[in-house]
């Protein structure tokens, strides 16, 4: 019996999300940072094997918003725990606190028909005794506000710790069904929003708080062609926008060397994606403000 769904993974900033879908798909599809509020809208990791495929949606880690774009990276969240076959709730097994953000999690995955798995990440972080705690804080509060978890997977994606485990947990909960995807689908964000999203990263790993997480990027040229040796090569240009004046120069950095720094990293990561050579440009341009304008949001918005 071959079974498929959707398992949409939801949680804090940083708990390991992406990092854990990234590790079933065997493919980075989304990008991973020490900084929480890294992932800005879903992404589908898609794993197939013989007996089922699971259809993993990444989200935005649950937080207070502070503008429009943190208003759309919970609609995400929202959209993604509607109507799916099972949630994975995922917590820092380093950071077992309830908090606000927490409490929202829990009352809006509580519903009767929610297949729910507590995943409590990073285990390689704590000693093995404090798992119980855990696990005991997190079941209060869930059947406090009527829920119960269905399964509760400790893990280490680091370690590859009880990875199985989950797969298994996952596929018990998924209904009898076909092939959702092609067999060798593994992800429905484009080669042009995945080289955004790697530039985002390198910022994000560069630069100070505040400074990337108020960045766009956008792909404004994505050209393969030949060179003089005819081999192929691929032109891409790419605007980083940022809010404020004081922001451009502090990416662009002293003599340009940020931005080299960021081009560098950027620009390997995207050869091994493309298996072929890049010629990577990037510029800096301001839009103030461009988080709370539905203009700029517009493009984004059509991947809830
Ligand atoms: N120690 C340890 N760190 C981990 C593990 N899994 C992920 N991390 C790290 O945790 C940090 C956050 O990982 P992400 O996958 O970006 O977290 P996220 O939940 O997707 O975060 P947002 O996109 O901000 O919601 C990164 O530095 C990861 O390398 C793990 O098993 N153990
Ligand atoms: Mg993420």
């Amino acid at each position: 019996m071959f079974k498929s769904g959707y398992i949409t993974v939801v949680g804090k900033p940083n708990a390991g999300k992406s990092t854990l879908v990234n590790k079933l798909v065997g493919f980075k599809v989304a990008i991973t940072t020490p900084k929480p509020q890294t992932t800005r809208f879903n992404i589908k990791g898609i794993i197939t094997d013989e007996n089922s495929q699971m259809v993993l949606i990444d989200t935005p880690g649950v937080h207070v918003p502070k503008d429009k774009m943190g208003e759309y990276m919970m609609k995400n969240v929202d959209s993604a725990i509607e109507s799916v076959d099972v949630i994975i709730y995922m917590v820092d097994a380093s950071k077992p606190t309830i908090d606000k953000a927490s409490e929202t999690i829990m009352q809006n995955i509580s519903g009767k028909k929610n297949n729910v798995i507590l995943c409590i990440n990073k285990i390689d972080k704590i000693e093995k005794g404090k798992i119980l705690k855990i696990i005991t804080i997190y079941n209060e509060y869930f059947k406090s506000v009527g829920g119960e978890f269905k399964e509760i997977v400790p893990i280490s994606v680091y370690r590859e710790d009880g990875l199985n485990i989950l797969k298994e947990c996952i596929v018990k909960y998924l209904p009898e069904g076909d092939l959702i995807y092609g067999e060798d689908e593994i992800t429905d964000i484009t080669e042009r929003e995945i080289i955004e999203e790697i530039i985002r990263e390198k910022a994000l790993n560069n630069l100070d708080e505040e400074v990337p997480h108020g960045i766009k990027v956008e792909v404004e040229k994505f050209k393969k062609r030949k060179n003089r040796e005819k081999q192929s090569i691929y032109d891409i240009e790419v605007n980083i926008i940022c809010e404020k004046m004081s922001h451009k120069g502090i990416i662009i950095g002293k003599d340009g060397a940020m931005l080299k720094k960021i081009g560098t990293q950027a620009r390997i990561d995207i050869e091994n994606m493309l298996e072929d050579k890049v010629n990577l440009k990037l510029w800096v341009k301001v839009r103030q403000d461009w988080q709370d304008n539905e203009n700029y949001l517009k493009n984004i918005k059509s991947k809830i």
